[in-house]
């Protein structure tokens, strides 16, 4: 027998990678395991008659030949094959998108860090022209929409989306898709949100907002992660970071999500004795002292500064100033010759203005070229520290419609950082 296995708390991933595996392998046992996510449970009490789903105990897993594992690579994430784990002649397949490997060592493996794991199966159906239902697309999809937040995170790639172009084109239906993947968002889960929205905070971090919110809770709550997400996006944070203490359980459960990777939530939470990724992450600490760990939280945000990219990194340098006495054909000339659409203007060693080719624009008489920059320059000038981050530099040219922000170290001019310096951090080009 050939058996299709995923892990436990199934998700859609998981869900659609056994589906998708049953029909790469034509014949082949699909056995969920006894938990499964609150999605994936809701979705199967309505749907459970057009899957041929087995659950652990209804089979003998002695007359296995071969096992293939879908979305996991660790054993101990299976349900209900543990027996196998030592079986001699056993072909094991694996097919994954997770980056560590696991303890199962297969036989055969597709594993390739993409978004979801149904996106590695996606081609293989496709070759062997297998016809799939419309709602065999819906799964799928549902998969791959689940995995890589209908493909908004970080980590989807061109295969994800590939994959998800082709189950469109099989029918997928996304209404359907709207209603499965609902977050499992319910009382409790409000009550603790209205609580933290209560005494939303946010402050500053080099530049990146970020609110840190401490809350009791008793008992264990389920989808806290979701909460705090929904917090970020309320707050309208870079970062936000739910600290939930259970007085009872003497713990504290730290969850931490950003949209940014100047905050680096897995850097941080692996500091608090956690882990996670770029934008997720959590700790679980032993102490329901919340201040405690909101404190060495705070200390670790302000220390991680000093590794993420500041202004100083894309700032050039030297940089041309002009004197505000200067008069404007001069002041036109040393702009078409540095190639630079503005330069800040100083006076006895300060810095009072930018002039930048917009200004030119006041100018309607060609005598007016001989007054000085003084008289056109755009005034107050916006700085920014070296310190502060790229996202922050953004934000301050889109606040200002400017192109271009001084970067000053107490009076002193150091350097210029352009709208074009921040666009080559967004987009990962930073040279070095
Ligand atoms: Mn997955």
């Amino acid at each position: 027998m050939e058996l299709v296995v995923t892990h436990r708390n199934t998700d859609f991933d998981g869900l659609a990678s056994m589906i998708a595996a049953t029909l790469i392998y034509p014949g082949s046992v699909p056995m969920l395991s006894r938990s499964l996510n609150p999605n994936v449970k809701a979705f199967l009490s309505i749907h459970k008659d057009l899957f041929h789903f087995r659950r652990p105990g209804d089979l003998n897993p002695e007359t296995v030949k071969r096992l293939i594992v879908v979305d996991t690579g660790c054993w101990d994430r299976l349900d209900g094959v543990r027996s196998l784990k030592k079986a001699q002649d056993l072909q094991i397949l694996v097919w994954d998108h997770h980056e560590e490997p696991g303890d199962i060592e297969p036989t055969w493996s597709c594993r390739r860090k993409v978004g979801a794991t149904v996106s590695l199966m996606v081609p293989e159906l496709r070759s062997r022209e297998v016809v799939l239902s419309a709602i065999q697309a819906t799964v799928l999809l549902a998969g791959i929409y689940e995995d890589t937040g209908s493909l908004t995170f970080s980590g989807t790639t061109a295969e994800d989306a590939y994959a998800a172009g082709f189950l469109l084109e099989r029918g997928a239906d996304l209404d359907v898709i709207a209603s499965l993947l609902r977050p499992a968002y319910g009382e409790r889960q409000k009550n603790i949100l209205f609580a933290m929205l209560q005494k939303a905070r946010r402050t500053n971090v080099n530049g990146h907002k970020v609110s840190i919110n401490v809350q009791a809770i008793s008992g264990h709550v389920d989808s806290l992660a979701i909460v705090v997400r929904m917090y970020m996006d309320i707050v309208n944070v870079d970062g936000a970071f739910g600290i939930f203490c259970d007085d009872e359980r003497g713990r504290t459960i730290v969850i931490g999500r950003s949209r940014s990777d100047g905050l680096n939530i897995g850097d941080i939470m692996r500091r608090l004795g956690g882990g996670g990724h770029n934008r997720a992450g959590s700790a679980l600490v032993k102490s329901s002292d919340a201040e405690a760990v909101a404190r060495s939280l705070k200390e670790i945000l302000h220390q991680s500064r000093q590794s993420a990219i500041q202004v100083n990194d894309l700032m050039s340098f030297p940089v041309v100033t002009i004197a505000a006495s200067l008069p404007m054909r001069k002041a036109a000339a040393i702009l078409r010759q540095k190639g630079c659409t503005g330069v800040p203007v100083e006076e006895d060693g300060k810095l009072v203005g930018m002039i930048s080719r917009r200004d030119f624009r006041k100018i309607h008489n060609e005598n007016h070229l001989e007054r000085p920059v003084k008289a056109y320059m755009s005034t107050p000038v916006q700085t920014i520290g070296p310190g502060a981050s790229p996202m922050y530099a953004a934000r301050l040219m889109i606040k200002h419609d400017i192109g271009r922000l001084p970067v000053v170290d107490g009076d002193r001019i150091i350097g210029i950082v352009t709208r074009s310096d921040t666009m080559v951090y967004f987009y990962d080009q930073l040279p070095d």
